[in-house]
């Protein structure tokens, strides 16, 4: 029992004047710990034995794991997207895989888990990855920005502006890039393929530069020794080190919980962290850590880092009345576009676990994510649930916990099912239904265990990643139940069902909103 264990903080006493969060009437705390592209099977609690997650597995030891949770799309910006908007997202056609200067993708005033959250009187915060835009057009990253995640709802951001492997390669707190010296020439990014800065050395004409080499695309700025996706010059001074990043953003997320402590207020914290996503650069205590290469040692330390949340919820004695969740905001891919051995060190680990594809995939190994949920004060420790549960029902489902769901507007998370039931552990009814899609927003339908794919051109294997993509130019249909693998397709078995939800995917397509409909 987490409330009695070793390192529970109950019994402690808390300081004077400070909230009373054991009171179980007080809202609970939230914080969304976000992975990026960590595979259903990279964690011991899922099945995976060659890379050690300790920590991720107390959580499941302590809370509540699911075998059916998922992401809304098998790439980051989309599944980010839906988590904080509640909406499918291929409604946004702007909802795919972005550079760091692209617009904000959420529309300021659109109801966000954040901002509901902040309507329900939480703090919000985001520490780590954003990848969903920044600024309205034009970003001058010099100056003050505009169209931030604290126009969205979050009252504090330290992000990383879009992924680890794409410029610009800097910090930003709240509406300014962290670290910038007067001194130096100003920060400029562009990702024109035609306008490399000249002067400024790329991974294609300085290979002789690179700490890790490119296996496919990330052939531009050298940044930290290693060449990202876009051309950025200037601002030298608050250039990330890979290395330090696990420290730096877990730093930060301490921090602001720590803050939290002795405010009468509830808190929310998105932290978004950026392993196991290329390029895989783990600090100097987790080099090696594991037999699978940066991989895997990124993972151990990622694992660290959940486990040091946990520990500083328990120093505050902030654990009983705080609601944790783990997850991955896609299916895992080994060569991503670095030469790091992810492929070559694998071995019998499977990162997608039992399932088919991954990362950019149609098929399960894509979406079906490691999904755990944590509240000792309120969901029973050591279960796990095989509810059908999304990123995207956390915006219904945490209304519904904090009372804000009947002030939703109706246009609001038209996709969010209120799952909270579900989530702790009170039933194993989940939603009914739920789509989810590829990289291309290519989508399927799933039905209760069953899941169909509509036909698609394309190749059966994506080239690079080596991937299955799930496309195959007739209808796919599998019953999950008896075929979590998706080896047997039995669309030509039952041409009825094929039909039926064939027909139903259409009809959510063409619109129908999800919220108030049968899928939840
Ligand atoms: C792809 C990148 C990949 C990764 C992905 C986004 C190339 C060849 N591949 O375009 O490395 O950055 O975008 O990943 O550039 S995600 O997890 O943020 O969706
Ligand atoms: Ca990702």
């Amino acid at each position: 029992m987490p409330a009695s264990g070793p390192h529970s903080c109950a019994g402690q006493p808390k300081k004077a004047g400070s909230p009373d969060f054991s009171n179980s009437s007080a809202l609970p705390n939230i914080i969304i710990m976000y992975a990026d592209d960590l595979g259903y099977g990279d964690v011991g609690c899922y099945g995976a034995t060659a890379i050690p997650t300790p920590n991720i597995d107390r959580l499941a030891r302590e809370g509540l794991q699911f075998t059916n949770g998922y992401a809304a799309a098998s790439t980051c910006t989309p599944s980010r997207y839906s988590l904080l908007t509640g909406s499918y997202p291929w409604r946004n056609e702007r909802a795919r895989i972005l550079p760091a200067d692209a617009p904000l993708l959420i529309t300021p005033g659109t109801v966000t888990l954040p901002s509901m959250l902040q309507e329900a009187g939480y703090t919000t915060a985001v520490v780590g990855k954003w990848h969903l835009g920044l600024g309205d057009g034009k970003i001058d990253w010099n100056g003050e920005l505009q169209h931030t995640p604290l126009d969205i709802g979050f009252d504090y951001a330290f992000i990383m502006p879009a992924t680890n492997d794409r410029v610009p390669c800097v910090y930003i707190e709240n509406r300014r890039v962290v670290g910038l010296d007067p001194a130096d020439p100003p920060l400029e990014v562009t990702y024109d393929q035609n306008q490399p800065f000249p002067g400024v050395p790329t991974g294609k004409d300085h290979p002789e530069l690179l700490k890790m080499k490119y296996s496919h695309g990330h052939d531009m700025t050298i940044v930290n020794g290693v060449s990202r996706i876009g051309y950025m010059r200037g601002g030298t001074s608050a250039w990330w080190k890979d290395e330090e990043m696990a420290e730096v953003l877990l730093d930060k997320a301490i921090s602001f919980v720590s803050e939290q402590r002795d405010r009468h207020q509830p808190f929310f914290l998105y932290y978004a962290f950026h392993q196991p996503h290329v390029p895989r650069l783990p600090g100097p205590r987790f080099a090696g850590a594991t037999k699978l290469g940066p991989r895997g040692d990124v993972i151990a330390e990622l694992d660290w880092c959940v486990g040091e949340m946990l520990n500083a919820l328990d120093r505050l004695g902030l654990a009983e009345n705080t609601i944790v969740i783990f997850s991955s905001d896609n299916g895992p891919v080994l060569d991503d576009g670095y030469v790091d051995g992810a492929v070559e060190l694998c071995g019998d680990h499977r990162p997608a676990g039992p399932m088919r594809g991954g990362k950019y995939s149609l098929l399960d190994g894509g979406t079906r994510v490691p999904f755990i949920l944590r509240w000792p004060q309120r969901v029973a420790p050591g279960r796990r649930s095989s509810a059908l549960v999304c990123h995207t029902d956390f915006l219904a489902s945490f209304a519904a916990l904090t009372g804000m769901l009947p002030h939703l507007p109706p246009e609001a998370a038209p996709d969010s099912c209120q799952v909270l039931p579900a989530l702790l552990g009170e039933t194993e009814t989940g939603r009914r239904e739920l789509v989810t899609e590829d990289t291309a927003a290519r989508t399927l339908l799933r039905q209760d265990n069953w899941v169909y794919i509509p036909p698609y051109p394309g190749p059966a294997v994506r080239r690079h990643t080596n991937i299955e993509t799930g496309y195959l130019s007739e209808p796919q249909l599998y019953n999950l139940d008896a075929d979590i693998g998706q080896q047997r397709n039995l669309a030509a078995a039952y041409p009825q069902k094929v039909k039926e939800m064939a027909e139903r995917l259409e009809t959510i397509l063409a619109g129908e909103r999800t919220r108030d409909g049968d899928a939840c």
